[in-house]
């Protein structure tokens, strides 16, 4: 190993040696599989049995002696005079991955517990780990393979493992999981949001088979002050020294051999190449495989760096704007938690389609497929965890829940070229709590992550007549000076904006995270009635050369894509339970406003070229 790093080397090292030792995991949760798409693995996806359980009799049935109790154990009636009074195989099912609001009319406002099994095959060998893998359940699971209980998470985006070696037998298994996406106050995010609190197994469910000593996990990154420079470490899952490791990158010719410290990792630093960099206009993609003698793990990465100087974002050293959009993620047409690749394929396609270059994925981590698609097509992306509105900032409990969702945030996506920001919050209100809470958490991602950006969605708090001044405590901590702003709908006229002046007295890139209103696709009218396409229209029309304006101006992300489903929104034949303020509507047709922002952006190319 080199023992004479440079300062930015050292700075890598410890950012490595964070990542792997500061990992504290939930008793039974192991740490994540890096890339389980490259795993050897069978995939859980596809039917599962499911019961809904609204008073948790899936575990209070009394009158059973403790140990019949429990749906989890998956009992059948085996004599005629049997009491047993559920039953998996006779229950409905649902594909998995979804969330059940859309699946099942019965349960669309429901907020609970639900079960589910899946049975599944394993021609269990000597010596080799099986992994349970679940992209995401939301908010709360409990997990149990053949009877027993595995483990348990708490959050609904990020994606966890269990290791069911001891649980799994060879031949058939069956997999119980109660989900449970109640709200409640101390969570993260708490009771009130405005997206739908889709509950479910919402993303993909695996069981990986892997040696007994694995490749656990890995970062191949450009050095952001050298860039002929690649760096990065790799980690078995057991602190077993002397095994070789082998990264090859074959189009730069690289291919290099390690061998593991007693700690059963690896930091490298590879000098003297010249990878063609990553950038929205050149999204380039290397081929990288990492392998020991029985693994071999597959991977495209890309090159770049980001960081700012003064009041501009500079990617790989060049001034840029980033022309973004906000996103839920919600699937266009068929209504519901988006998921899978084509989903991420046809919102990322109309992101492209406006002129982007970015994509703010709001408010909580998005699926693995949107980051990596958006990747693909070279879309910047902004990252952000839930914590949103009104956390409860006092309560340790509630720190530790998010920071181990913005540990596992980034953790998943290090390696992702596309993720310049990562954003701890949105719209928080002032308060010496929140400011304690949301600092430590600035340094927390930063202890995690020294080469990427960190922002946060913040609020305008300061504005009398037409001027808005931006006083933020926070903005010592961040990067990038990002805020949302409502002038048009929740503040004054859209016409108003022409007068208004802006003060963000930091001198640090500015990002507007949020504005826009609400249109019923296909309503028309006159510019100054609401919910009609021409409103919106005037309304993007005049905001977006207010914010022309503003000193620092760095990027935009217009709220939002796509009409997405929000049970707040409750105005009839309007609204009927989605936000409305999608550039396009919820049945994929775009509004008059896309066009107005697609101009723009397009100005913005030119601009910026
Ligand atoms: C906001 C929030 C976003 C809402 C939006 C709205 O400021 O950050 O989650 O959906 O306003 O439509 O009001």
């Amino acid at each position: 190993m080199n023992h004479y790093l440079s300062p930015t080397m050292k700075q890598l090292l410890v950012f490595f040696l964070l990542l792997v030792f500061a990992v504290p995991v939930s008793s039974n949760e192991i740490p994540l599989v890096s890339n389980i798409y490259s795993r050897n693995s069978i995939c859980l996806n596809g039917k599962w049995n499911y019961i809904i359980d609204p008073l948790e009799n899936g575990y209070y049935d009394y009158r059973l002696e403790p140990s019949r109790r429990g749906f989890f154990l998956n009992r059948k009636a085996e004599e005629p005079s049997d009491l047993v009074e559920y039953n998996f195989d006779t229950s409905p099912t649902m594909d998995i991955p979804s969330d059940w609001n859309s699946k099942d009319p019965n349960l669309f406002f429901y907020e609970g517990t639900v079960w589910f099994k899946k049975d599944f095959k394993i021609n269990k060998k000597e010596g080799v780990k099986y992994i349970l893998y679940f992209g995401a359940i939301n908010y709360e699971s409990k997990v149990y393979v053949n009877g027993k209980k595995v483990g348990e998470h708490v959050g609904g985006f990020t994606p966890f493992n269990f290791d069911i070696t001891d649980f799994v037998e060879d031949g058939n298994n069956f997999v119980i999981v109660k989900a449970d996406n109640t709200r409640h106050r101390d969570a993260v995010p708490t009771v009130n949001t405005d997206w739908w609190n889709y509950g479910g197994i919402t993303r993909d469910v695996f069981v990986a088979a892997l040696p007994e000593t694995y490749i656990e996990d890995y970062l191949v990154q450009l050095n952001k002050n050298n860039h002929q420079e690649i760096a990065g470490m790799i980690k078995l899952n057991k602190p077993v020294a002397g095994q070789t490791l082998t990264l090859e990158i074959p189009e730069l010719k690289i291919k290099k051999q390690f061998s593991s410290d007693a700690n059963g990792q690896i930091v490298f630093d590879i000098k003297k190449v010249k990878p063609e960099l990553w950038s929205p206009e050149n999204p380039k993609l290397y081929d990288i495989i990492i392998s020991k003698d029985d693994e071999t793990i597959t991977d495209r990465i890309g090159f770049r760096s980001i960081e700012t100087q003064g009041k501009k974002i500079l990617l790989n050293g060049k001034h840029t704007f980033l022309r973004g959009i906000s996103i839920h993620e919600e699937a266009p047409f068929r209504q519901g938690r988006a998921w899978s690749r084509e989903d991420a394929v046809t919102l990322l396609g109309w992101a492209k389609e406006l002129g982007c270059n970015f994509v703010r994925l709001a408010h909580y981590p998005h699926n693995e497929h949107m980051v990596r698609v958006a990747e693909e097509l070279g879309l910047m992306v902004w990252s952000e965890i839930p914590v949103y509105w009104t956390i409860s900032w006092e309560n340790e409990d509630t720190y530790r829940n998010a920071e181990k969702q913005l540990r596992d945030m980034i953790y998943r996506d290090k390696n992702r070229a596309a993720v310049v920001i990562w954003s701890i919050a949105n719209e928080t209100p002032h308060g010496s709590s929140r400011d304690a809470f949301l600092s430590r958490l600035a340094a927390f991602a930063r202890s995690q992550d020294s080469s990427r950006l960190i922002s946060m969605a913040m609020e305008v708090t300061f504005s009398t007549n037409n001027m808005n001044r931006l006083k933020d405590n926070m903005s010592e901590h961040v990067d990038v000076i990002s805020f949302n702003q409502y002038i048009g709908w929740y503040r004054n006229t859209p016409e108003e904006a022409a007068n208004m002046i802006w003060r963000i007295p930091y001198d640090k890139p500015v990002i507007i995270s949020e504005f826009g209103g609400g249109a019923l696709q296909g309503k028309h009218g006159d510019k100054g009635e609401r919910w009609t396409e021409e409103y919106l229209e005037e309304l993007y029309r005049q905001n977006l050369s207010m914010l022309d304006k503003i000193e620092g101006f760095s990027g935009v992300t217009p709220w939002i894509l796509v009409d997405f489903r929000s049970s707040r929104r409750q105005l009839p034949g309007i609204q009927d339970y989605f936000n409305r303020k999608g550039l396009i509507s919820n049945w994929g047709i775009r509004k008059k406003a896309f066009f107005v922002l697609q101009h723009f952006y397009k100005k913005k190319q030119e601009e910026f070229k």
